[in-house]
């Protein structure tokens, strides 16, 4: 039987890391656009999306910004667009879903509780801080709850899913996010085939050590079986091993800025193509195939690119 083939995401920017923290942070639309357009190019088949100010580099969500890079990358790549609708750490959900709605894009995020989603510890590293917010917005998280209640989740899907056909990114960062997936699964409110992204090494979830690793897959397999496809995402410095390992067992991968900004230890990523190339490499070496945004088209059933609204 041929091995299925292993599905890259990229991240490209997120809202945990802030400009000071490294130079290579795409921040203005046209390093964002630029950034993922080099990833799809080295083999990531979807490109999770999040928009920043460009002055400032703070995570930000108008559509206006969305839409200086949104159909530039429509036009020079065939990649899967996956918007975030986790946002930034201090927008309301009404925020979180403005762009989304207005571009209805093939997937979007979906995070599947809510968590103390903490990122203070890096407000104590000595970095090259730009900007005032930087610090501050990092520390803020020590009091944030990033609100994803069953209400919210039953909202999103509503709203992109069943009226828009958006099909999700399903965030799992803790072992109870798998059993309130299960919740939907079992009510029919998410239907398969769904893609899984169990997530390590955040503060307020579980956190990338291998037992965990076993113990979210095991976990995935008795709830959803074949019905779920499975890919993993660990912050910092699991982020290659954990990738590695869950292509090496059938599972498909997250790599990008948004979760790591290193290449190696001590030396930091240059581009989000080369944390992609890096993982393509590893995934090629173990005699596995990458896939192709058609194929993960088919995969994750998705409603194509013409149903974008760029
Ligand atoms: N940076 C990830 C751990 C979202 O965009 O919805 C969280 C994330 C959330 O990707
Ligand atoms: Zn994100």
């Amino acid at each position: 039987m041929c091995a299925k083939k292993v599905i890259i995401s990229c991240a490209i920017t997120g809202a945990i890391h802030t400009p000071g923290m490294s130079p290579y942070l795409p921040i203005t639309t046209d390093e964002i656009a630029e950034s993922a357009i080099g990833a799809a190019h080295a083999g990531a088949a979807i490109l999770h999306l999040h928009a920043r100010d460009p002055q400032t580099g703070r995570p930000a969500p108008d559509p206006g910004l969305y839409a200086a890079f949104l159909p530039r990358i429509h036009a020079e790549t065939d990649a899967i667009m996956n918007m975030t609708t986790g946002g930034g750490l201090t927008m309301t959900l009404e925020e979180r879903l403005e762009a989304p709605l207005r571009f209805l894009p093939e997937m979007c995020s979906l995070n599947m509780g809510s968590m103390n989603f903490a990122i203070f510890p890096l407000a104590d590293r000595p970095f090259d801080w730009k900007h005032d917010w930087e610090q501050a917005y990092l520390r803020g998280t020590k009091d944030h709850i990033f609100r994803n209640t069953f209400g919210d989740i039953e909202r999103i899907v509503e709203r992109l899913g069943k009226e828009h056909g958006t099909r999700f990114e399903h965030e799992c960062y803790d072992v109870g996010h798998l059993y309130n997936l299960a919740n939907f699964v079992d009510r029919k409110v998410i239907e398969p085939p769904f893609l899984v992204q169990t997530i390590f090494g955040i503060l307020g979830g579980i956190s990338a050590e291998w037992e965990n690793l076993a113990f979210m897959k095991a976990t995935m397999d008795r709830l959803f079986g074949d019905a779920a496809e499975w890919s993993v995402l660990a912050a910092g410095r699991s982020q290659m091993p954990f990738a590695t390992h869950s292509a090496s067992r059938g599972g498909h991968v997250r790599v990008g800025l948004e979760d790591s900004l290193y290449i190696e230890r001590g030396k930091l990523s240059v581009s989000n193509a080369e944390q992609v190339t890096k993982i393509r490499t590893i995934i090629e070496s173990l005699g596995l195939d990458v896939a192709t945004p058609a194929e993960a088209r088919v995969m994750l059933k998705l409603k194509g690119r013409d149903l974008v609204r760029v």
